[in-house]
């Protein structure tokens, strides 16, 4: 393909990652912690991507705010300082505290500006009771780390990991974020006119965790837990192939819908990966919309779950697949879309 062409290609992928978390978050943010309805949320979708009927625009949540600060990171300091990204992390929540932020990443927060980010990863570290973070707010900002690293394996890994360690130390919301980048790297080099193949999709995914989960987990009896979670949504996906339908109370009772990392990043692959073939109660033939009103129908981590696979679906398709009605009823997407393109604009393409 001519370079232009593929310029053309990966900056509308940045623009469709990027835009994914921001639709997820704010068009998930609204039933966060509720019983998930497929009926409840094709009405709102019909509502909210039919004939445009202007009304407030769904706010968008501290998964964006946390992605903002990991993209501005990058763009202004391309070889990544972890300690200015504390400040950003610290500096955003100061500025609007009111976007839904747990009450133990915020303590984390006020200890980072009381002892001066003087060592950026302490406050972490002492997170229940010194166990660190499980939760899955590494994993929910993660989006501009693969996009920028895409050239970098390795890289990426380690960015993700420090970028993940200033709030979260728990090797469960570690791995977490680095599945979550990984997957959006893989989606980012597939063909957005074609399907990925889940088999061979999930077995990359299962290989890369087998390089990351090496170490015991004291507080699990299972020591490969991603690696466990994958082969389920391999084996949920294999048997809808045979054409078996699977409920979405089944998929939340095999891989979860929490705010737990372990229980919410398999599971925005598995909605991400489903959502490519038409889904029954989903009306509609847009993969990327079919991927979040999924992602919201399962209940529980809405806006998470919902950016985390719009994210991953968005790196796939890119933007031409992400529609202009739901653009509208979402805050900030002028801004998200300038802020991808400037990242783009600093990432080193080869
Ligand atoms: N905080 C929320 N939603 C709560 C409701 C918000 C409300 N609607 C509002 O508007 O105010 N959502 C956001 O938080 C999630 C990301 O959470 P994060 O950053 O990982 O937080 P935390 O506190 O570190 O972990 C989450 C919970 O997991 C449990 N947990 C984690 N590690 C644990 C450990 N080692 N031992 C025991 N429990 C652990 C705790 O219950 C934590 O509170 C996203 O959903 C985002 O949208
Ligand atoms: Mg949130
Ligand atoms: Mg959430």
């Amino acid at each position: 393909m001519a370079a232009a062409k593929l310029d053309g290609l990966l900056k509308g992928k940045f623009r469709g990652c990027m835009l994914g978390t921001l639709l997820g978050d704010c068009l998930g943010a609204p039933f966060e912690g509720e019983a998930g309805s497929k009926v409840v949320v094709q009405k709102y979708f019909e509502k909210i991507d039919g004939p445009y009927k202007k009304s407030p625009q769904k706010r968008y949540t501290d998964d964006t705010a946390m992605m903002k600060s990991v993209a501005k990171c990058l763009i202004d300091k391309p070889s990544m300082d972890f300690k200015y990204l504390a400040n950003l992390f610290v500096k955003e929540y100061y500025n609007e505290p009111r976007r839904g932020y747990g009450a133990n990443v915020v303590e984390v927060f006020h200890k980072l500006r009381s002892s001066k980010f003087e060592d950026v990863y302490k406050p972490a570290r002492e997170q229940f009771n010194g166990t660190g973070s499980y939760g899955n707010g590494g994993a929910m900002r993660m989006a501009p780390i693969p996009l920028f690293f895409n050239n970098n394996y390795e890289a990426m890994i380690e960015a993700a990991t420090n970028a993940t360690r200033l709030t979260h130390t728990h090797s469960i919301g570690i791995n977490g974020a680095l599945l979550q980048a990984i997957a959006i790297h893989q989606s980012l080099m597939l063909d957005p006119h074609e399907k990925a193949d889940h088999q061979i999709y999930t077995k990359k995914l299962i290989e890369k965790m087998k390089a990351i989960e090496t170490e015991d987990i004291h507080d699990l009896l299972d020591h490969t837990p991603y690696q466990t979670q994958l082969k389920k949504v391999a084996e949920l996906l294999n048997l809808e192939t045979s054409k078996k339908e699977i409920s979405e109370d089944e998929v939340v009772a095999a891989l979860g819908n929490s705010i737990a990392a372990l229980h919410s990043v398999p599971t925005s692959i598995y909605c991400y990966l489903k959502a490519q073939n038409e889904i029954a109660g989903i009306e509609t033939d847009n993969p990327f919309r079919r991927t979040i009103q999924y992602a919201i129908s399962l209940g529980g981590d809405t806006d998470t779950i919902a950016a985390m696979a719009g994210s991953i679906a968005g790196a796939h398709y890119g933007e031409e697949f992400i529609g202009e009605n739901l653009r509208k009823h979402c805050e900030f997407v002028d801004e998200i879309i300038e802020i991808s393109d400037e990242l783009f604009k600093v990432t080193p393409i080869s």
